[in-house]
């Protein structure tokens, strides 16, 4: 690791423009070992043999194929990346960001590979995923020099106090943006390997297919401040399966600001009787 924490402009940065760049935050030497684990995990993957809840291959390529187009969770399932999202000097420049209580959010390895890695359009984060509040933050770590023939990371800065832009056509998430946002000002961020960019889960970014000879794969893992609660809408996201009994499906979820007790259960699947009959013995 490189400087120990994100310095005050950096920090500045990241609450103006809703995005920083910590630059040879790891090592050369750590990053050797995380290729040599994504190496390990794609082991002998193939179009036509390989294992969808470990990995996703890349679409249009023969049933000998090779080209691995994302690893999921890196960062729950394998030690060295595991490492990676508990460590000290990561968790510190975090909670610089979002303050000291913070979860682990979700992690994935996108491997753009030479010529072919796939396009990423234009989203933000919380559009997958809704939270009580904006405390939330992806860390993009570049294993290979990043530029914008290989497809690095393009951002628009400044956007993360603006509202979720429209990311549905007639009613169906889409994924990407699907308004008409003002990408003038958008930033590619180029940078070396052991780079990491701190994104803010309402910074719009997305990066281009790779052109190039060389990967640009990188990891992605974020973090959630501990009072960031994930907004559960299960089957109500579906677009054909809730239960109207009167009016229409609401496509918007109207947030209050409201500082809530969030009921911790004593177990799982406890009926209000059995919590009530489990009170009168505390
Ligand atoms: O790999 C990239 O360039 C960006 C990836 C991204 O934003 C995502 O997978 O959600």
């Amino acid at each position: 690791m490189g400087e120990k924490m994100l310095s005050p402009k950096q920090i500045n940065q990241y609450s103006e423009n809703g995005f920083t760049v910590k630059r040879g935050m790891i090592s050369k030497n750590d990053i050797s070992k995380l290729l040599v684990e994504i190496d390990r995990i794609v082991g002998e993957s193939t179009a036509s043999h390989f294992d969808p809840d470990t990995l996703e291959m890349e679409p249009d390529q023969d049933y000998s194929g090779r080209l691995v187009r994302r690893i999921y969770d890196p960062c729950t399932k394998y030690e060295p990346f595991v490492n990676l999202s508990e460590n000290i000097e990561v968790l510190n420049c975090v909670e610089q960001l979002i303050g000291p209580n913070l979860v682990f959010n979700q992690s994935k390895i996108n491997m753009k590979l030479p010529q072919i890695g796939s396009e990423v359009e234009w989203h933000q984060d919380m559009a997958y995923g809704l939270l009580t509040n904006k405390k939330c933050l992806a860390l993009l770590l570049y294993l290979d020099d990043a530029d914008k023939t290989n497809g690095c990371l393009q951002v628009i800065p400044q956007q993360h106090n603006n509202r979720l832009f429209d990311h549905s056509l007639k009613g169906v998430f889409q994924g990407k943006v699907t308004e008409n946002i003002d990408k003038n000002n958008a930033v590619a961020i180029e940078a070396e390997a052991g780079t990491v960019i701190f994104l803010h889960c309402m910074t719009p970014h997305s990066s281009l297919p790779n052109t190039s000879n060389k990967p640009r794969r990188t990891v992605i893992w974020g973090y959630r401040a501990a009072d960031a609660y994930p907004v559960n809408i299960g089957d109500e996201g579906l677009v054909d399966v809730d239960r109207i009994v009167r009016g229409q499906k609401s496509h918007n979820a109207i947030f209050e600001e409201m500082n809530l007790q969030v009921p911790m259960y004593p177990q799982k699947g406890m009926s209000l009787y059995e919590i009530q009959e489990r009170s009168k013995n505390i």
